[in-house]
């Protein structure tokens, strides 16, 4: 009998944090299968450029998001509504994947395309009331890598960079949200676009 590809190889590796649950597995889709499912989903999600507003002002989000579940529940943020459309057969497969991981259900999955260096996310945590009190974050990477930074919300000197890899998987767990911010900054490299995808549970 052939074994579904390395499914016994994923191998997290548990980030040092204090006040955090945060795993990261470097490979979690095979290549050949992380570069399909990055073509799938830059060519048929509905992506979205929403208009946000920040002390007042407001601009175009510097990159593009879409919202997908297998629920019609609303998920709001940064004073953006996003209503979700229903789930694709690659994000229900990706989904069934991390769930052989993660032992959570989630409902639906925040995207994000990153179409070049100037695109980014700005500091913040996962802690929408719609997430409820220590909510899993299941975060998929593909495409080009970018730098993923944490810090500890008291403890200034408290820092993490992970450089996330095309197809791998970084788990966000327990009271992590409650005590860090994370971002994706900006880069001046020349670089092709990435695609983020979170998945989340709401109810
Ligand atoms: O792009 C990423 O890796 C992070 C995305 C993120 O933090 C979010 O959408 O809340
Ligand atoms: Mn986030």
């Amino acid at each position: 009998m052939k074994l579904d590809f390395f499914e016994s190889d994923r191998e997290p590796i548990h980030l040092d944090m204090i006040d955090a649950d945060v795993l990261y597995y470097p490979i979690f889709f095979e290549s050949k299968k992380a570069d399909d499912l990055y073509k799938k989903l830059l060519n048929t999600i509905n992506w979205q450029q929403d208009t946000i507003k920040v002390f007042g002002k407001t601009y175009l989000q510097p990159r593009l998001t879409a919202l997908y579940a297998n629920n019609s529940n609303t998920y709001t943020y940064s004073n953006v509504t996003m209503h979700p459309n229903l789930f694709t057969e690659e994000l229900l497969w990706i989904k069934n994947e991390i769930e052989k991981v993660c032992l959570t259900q989630f409902t639906t999955c925040l995207l994000n395309l990153y179409r070049n260096g100037q695109d980014s996310n700005g500091w913040h945590s996962d802690n929408e009331k719609e997430l409820g009190k220590n909510p899993v974050i299941a975060s998929v990477s593909f495409g080009e890598e970018r730098r993923f930074h944490l810090k500890h919300k008291a403890h200034k000197d408290h820092r993490k960079t992970i450089q996330l890899q095309h197809g791998s998987l970084l788990i966000m767990q327990g009271t992590t949200q409650e005590h860090w911010l994370h971002q994706i900054p900006k880069t001046s490299k020349v670089i092709q676009p990435r695609i983020n995808l979170t998945y989340r549970v709401i109810q």
